[in-house]
């Protein structure tokens, strides 16, 4: 798409001055990302085009991101903090739509909160515990959110949802990649039980739902420059699940001393002081909320997560990269190794 078009799609919503340029912005796996500048204003905006692959309801899933930022605001603004920062705005187009539609793609635009810093990678347990706060801070806030929610993703952490594409996939094959990972698939095959019996407590009811973010590694939080976190970002997938699955992906992220694709598996490990101050964060602002079975499967919802996310990468890579961008052709692999490479370490030093 060139950057006329983009400045012509920006145009479509209520800005308070005039795009004049629209830049590339970040690394998400999924939706494409812009930042737009007016000619006439420093306010800056977001625009994203949401993958429609994917999500299968963007309308739905505007509604659910405007009632939740509604109720956020409504909060942080009774705290006597600052709205337009603490929380994502939602700007609407030019027709009060919340998403801009052309062509069969879904456009959306919020207000750039600027001053603030982000990361793909924690560097130190104080920003850790920082982000164990935040994301125990966004489920107490979200604890009273009572508007029904549309599942923008059905089966999203749902593992017995996950088994279904995984084996179908396997059997379909359809770039005969699976004979060439019959070791990755065996220790995929290897937990699927203990997984199952983890996601029976959920069905059962025993393990709550709540509403949650479902995405939080640490590239979709925004942080101030002393480090607390400042607003968490894309609400796409705010649902209602566990709480349990935003720790276990907290845990998977922040606590990686490598990258999420790293090639140099010898970088991947859980650390361990990382893990504890991630922990103490969130428990001094879920510890109100959190029941006994829930306190119990904190340590394993990292593994399950970890899990998971190890069976999405590799089930995609054999499915020909059709879900996650990737951007070399190996790129799924070897995030799947190194996903792997992370669970080890978690089940050495958790279990
Ligand atoms: C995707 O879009 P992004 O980068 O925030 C994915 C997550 C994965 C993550 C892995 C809707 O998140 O589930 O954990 O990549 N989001 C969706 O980095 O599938
Ligand atoms: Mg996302």
């Amino acid at each position: 798409m060139t950057e006329e078009q983009l400045i012509r799609t920006a145009g479509m919503f209520r800005l308070e001055g005039t795009p004049v340029r629209v830049d590339n912005l970040g690394d998400g796996f999924i939706n494409d990302t812009f930042i737009i500048r007016l000619s006439d204003s420093p306010v800056k905006y977001i625009l994203q085009r949401k993958n429609t692959n994917i999500f299968k309801d963007i309308p739905g899933m505007m509604n659910n991101i405007q009632a939740i930022t509604q109720h956020l605001k409504k909060k942080i603004e009774s705290a006597g903090r600052d709205p337009m920062r603490e929380s994502l705005t939602v700007v609407p187009a030019k027709d009060g739509k919340l998403y801009y539609e052309y062509e069969g793609e879904y456009w959306c635009v919020t207000v750039f909160i600027g001053d603030s810093v982000s990361y793909d990678k924690a560097d130190t347990p104080l920003l850790a515990e920082r982000g164990g706060c935040g994301i125990g801070r966004f489920q107490a806030m979200l604890s009273d959110f009572d508007q029904p929610l549309v599942d923008t993703l059905p089966g999203f952490h749902n593992i017995k949802f996950r088994f279904g594409q995984w084996d179908e996939t396997l059997a379909r094959d359809p770039e005969h990649r699976a004979a060439s990972v019959r070791n990755l698939i065996a220790e995929v095959e290897a937990r699927r039980d203990e997984m199952l019996d983890f996601y029976k407590l959920i069905e059962d009811g025993r393990i709550p739902l709540r509403v949650t973010h479902n995405d939080t590694k640490i590239a979709n939080m925004l942080f101030d420059r002393d480090g607390n976190v400042l607003c968490v970002l894309d609400l796409d997938t705010v649902l209602k699940a566990p709480c349990l699955y935003d720790f276990g992906d907290s845990i998977r992220s922040y606590t990686n001393t490598g990258a999420e694709d790293d090639q140099n598996l010898d970088n991947v490990s859980m650390s361990r002081e990382m893990y504890d101050a991630f922990l103490r964060g969130y428990l001094s602002e879920a510890g109100s909320f959190l029941t006994d079975i829930e306190r119990k499967y904190l340590p394993f919802s990292a593994r399950y997560i970890t899990y998971e996310q190890i069976l999405r990468f590799l089930m995609d890579y054999i499915d020909g990269d059709k879900y996650y961008k990737v951007k070399y052709p190996e790129h799924n692999l070897v995030r799947t190794k190194a996903q792997l490479r992370l669970l080890q370490s978690i089940e050495q030093q958790l279990f």
